[in-house]
């Protein structure tokens, strides 16, 4: 961890400029009825958990390029994850996987948790791969598998995670299914579907009253003929069948091509079933790069979405858990996550920038090109200002990235944990 003094350094010699920046900004904004020390209340509010895997670099099934310095246990990835939010001020929670992340010392976790002003958001189960001295394959499925013990023994390690988060004060458990079939006939669609259901209620019978289940889908990989949660609409049906403690979680990379995500994130809101985000670049399945690094304006029209979704009085109001789900091999993790963070808040602070009222009267009026524009001003607006100012009143450092480099922080990493250094997981 950076002590006060060596944040305060490091701001200091970027302060002028970001006051000059900011001022004139503030003043802009103000000419069209933006309050921008409001809208940057909101910003330093707004928290988006960190995943455990993404601390250290992803593997791809070619190879792993270890950054050297990457955590070798829980405690060492929430430290990790206290150096980025002393940073931000923007990252105050983690999402862990099970069993990549079994919790030894729930107390002593507890207190490096409060000591870092950290706290577990979700819990993740791993049913898509088989663990040393598993009794059952999950070959060919878990919740949804034929055999009735492989399912029994996956909803077990699904109440398993739910009690460690239980443990460590998380109020989320995150299902995602690799199940599904790799040829026409191997699997039957429907029974598929009946068997996860009913897989999926038990582990919902297992759920504190006070928690949130999050379905996640995916359209492809690991199986490629069928997955038998594929899409929005079969989540949506399951939540509907668990209860109201069961809600859909968005994850952008889990989309095909061209897909309209910020239309689905819209209609979830509206069936009250948006229960969490999976950020990340939304390119390609799993793994995936940077939040907002190739598709910046689909970002800020998913958070125009949001945004207009919570200012909709006719609408229930939502509590969304926004996580980081990405994790890749070029980049030092911690930079990425730094990126993948700068890049969300900044989508955010555009989507609080549209003229919603002019908006509305565009769309009334069918004025196509009014509306497009309206949208285009949002996000063509330069907010960096905003979000460094969120970030010095979080106490961090007004350009993350820049301060994490200044400060050697990956250096000293590597000197306590070596250059070979193995995350668990990934
Ligand atoms: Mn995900």
């Amino acid at each position: 961890m950076l002590t006060e003094d060596q944040l305060h350094d490091l701001n200091q010699p970027l302060l002028a400029e970001h006051h000059l920046q900011f001022d004139y900004l503030a003043d802009l904004l103000a000419r069209r009825g933006v309050d921008a020390h409001q809208l940057i209340l909101q910003l330093v509010e707004f928290q988006v958990a960190i995943p455990s895997w993404a601390l250290g670099t992803g593997g791809t099934r070619f190879g792993r390029f270890p950054a050297g310095g990457e955590p070798r246990s829980l405690e060492e990835k929430i430290s990790d994850v206290g150096q980025l939010n002393q940073l931000n001020g923007s990252s105050n929670s983690i999402s862990l996987h099970i069993p990549w992340d079994i919790p030894q010392d729930s107390n002593g976790l507890h207190q490096l948790l409060a000591s870092q002003g950290l706290s577990i958001d979700s819990m993740n189960s791993n049913t898509f791969q088989d663990q040393k001295e598993q009794a059952h394959t999950y070959k060919f499925g878990s919740l949804s598998a034929t055999d009735r013990a492989v399912r029994e023994q996956a909803i077990q390690h699904n109440i398993e995670c739910i009690n460690y988060g239980t443990q460590l004060g998380a109020k989320v458990h995150t299902v995602w299914l690799a199940d599904g079939s790799n040829f026409p006939g191997q699997s039957h669609l429907r029974r598929a579907y009946l068997r996860t259901q009913e897989s999926l209620a038990a582990i919902y019978e297992a759920l504190p009253s006070d928690w949130t289940m999050l379905i996640e889908y995916k359209p492809y990989e690991p199986n490629f003929y069928s997955m038998v949660i594929p899409d929005w609409g079969t989540s949506y049906t399951l939540c509907q069948s668990l209860g109201k403690q069961a809600q859909v979680l968005v994850d952008l990379g889990h989309h095909l091509p061209n897909t309209n995500i910020e239309q689905i994130v819209g209609r979830l809101r509206q069936l009250g079933r948006l229960g969490g985000f999976h950020f990340n670049g939304s390119g390609y399945g799993d793994d995936d790069l940077t939040t907002g690094s190739a598709k910046p304006f689909q970002l800020f029209l998913i958070f125009n979405e949001l945004v207009d979704a919570n200012q909709d009085a006719s609408l229930t109001a939502a509590s969304v858990a926004y996580m980081i789900d990405a994790s890749h091999n070029t980049k030092d993790p911690l930079e990425d996550l730094l990126q993948s963070v700068d890049n969300i808040m900044g989508a955010y602070a555009k989507a609080l920038l549209v003229d919603r009222t002019a908006l509305a009267e565009a769309q009334d009026a069918n004025d196509t090109v009014r509306a497009e524009e309206i949208l285009r001003d949002a996000f063509l607006t330069d907010v960096r200002p905003l979000v460094a100012e969120a970030y010095r009143q979080a106490g961090g450092a007004l350009h993350p990235v820049r301060a994490y480099r200044a400060a050697g922080v990956r250096q000293q990493l590597i000197a306590q944990r070596g250059k070979f250094s193995l995350s668990t997981g990934l």
